[in-house]
């Protein structure tokens, strides 16, 4: 199947319950405004946690009716994210979204040892973009949670987002390992990893998808690229899912897709007891609820 708007994700909650969705300092407008569109889609049911007054004041100003919709005060960010975890972990919800809280501190709840999300899994971050310049949606990983990622864990990473994208109808991803340069350069790490991924791959040490790699950004995303270099690759013009090499990386390619391209993302964390809706707080309400869809789609 190939999949070429964020709003086709719409089409894959066909016959899939509404999920319980608990959002972490829901104390947010965008995050708001996203979670009670998709409560009134049918999509998810929402419990929502943070500073009650501030809730119910930005849902006043912005005439948003928040009806029976269950309200936790917790106005600690620290607390209230630890309060949604608990949640998805005493199974009274089903996925977890952070609102205002700020990343590594969502995460760091979600990693606690005795009451986090842990699974045993890499956690990791996928993000899927609607270019206006590309053929169908493109999964970027990871951007957001894995710093400095080694083989081992970009093993575990393209695992995580395989598995994603097998949920999304992409039978055999075509998975891009990022470098600077399409040769390997013993120099250059990034392309030692992406040989060898490609090389695991190809002995099935890695299944379910087609890597290739190294492969500089530009002939991953256009065949007439990567033939301009004489580069023959399977993947090449045709990648579902560009593997990068770090988070700084990962994150300006992000940021350039949104700020300059203009392009629509959804996001979430994969390899978690359940699924995590973990968009920046500069993304849009559409980004929001475009990562509701998507979590909601791939929820177990
Ligand atoms: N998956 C599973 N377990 C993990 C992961 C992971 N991705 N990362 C860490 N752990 C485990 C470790 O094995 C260890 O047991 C424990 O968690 C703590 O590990 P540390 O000390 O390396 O991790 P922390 O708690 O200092 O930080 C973990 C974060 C995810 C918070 C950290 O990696 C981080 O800040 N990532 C970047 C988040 C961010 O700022 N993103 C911004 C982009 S918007």
């Amino acid at each position: 199947m190939t999949l070429k708007k964020l709003s086709d994700l719409s089409k894959l909650l066909a016959g899939k319950p509404v999920r319980r969705l608990v959002v972490a300092a829901a104390n947010d407008s965008q995050s708001l405004g996203a979670v009670l569109r998709a409560s009134k889609n049918g999509i998810v049911k929402p419990i929502l946690i943070g500073d009650e007054k501030e809730i119910l004041q930005i849902a006043e100003d912005s005439k948003y009716v928040l009806g029976d919709i269950r309200v936790v005060n917790e106005p600690d960010y620290v607390k209230a994210s630890e309060l949604a975890v608990k949640m998805v972990r005493n199974n009274e919800a089903d996925v977890l979204m952070k609102g205002k809280v700020g990343t590594s501190v969502l995460l760091k709840s979600v990693l606690n040892k005795e009451w986090g999300l842990r699974t045993g899994n890499l956690l990791s971050h996928i993000a899927l973009f609607e270019v206006e310049t590309y053929h169908k949606l493109i999964a970027v990983t990871d951007v957001a949670m894995n710093i400095a990622p080694d083989l081992k864990d970009k093993i575990a990473i393209v695992e995580n987002s395989v598995a994603c994208l097998n949920m999304l109808g992409i039978e055999i991803p075509k998975v891009a390992v990022l470098g600077a340069v399409e040769m390997v350069n013993e120099s250059m790490q990034a392309t030692l990893d992406a040989a060898l991924l490609s090389k695991m791959n190809q002995r099935d040490q890695i299944k379910n998808c087609l890597i290739d790699g190294p492969l500089a950004f530009d002939n991953a995303i256009s065949l007439e690229s990567a033939r301009h270099k004489g580069i023959r690759s399977e993947v090449a013009g045709d990648t579902d899912l560009l593997l990068m090499p770090d988070i700084e990386v990962g994150n300006v390619l992000y940021k350039s897709l949104v700020f300059f391209a203009k392009s629509k993302v959804a996001s979430m964390i994969l390899g978690a007891a359940a699924p995590i809706v973990l968009t920046s707080r500069s993304d849009s309400e559409q980004a929001k609820y475009d990562s509701i869809v998507l979590a909601a789609a791939t929820a177990k």
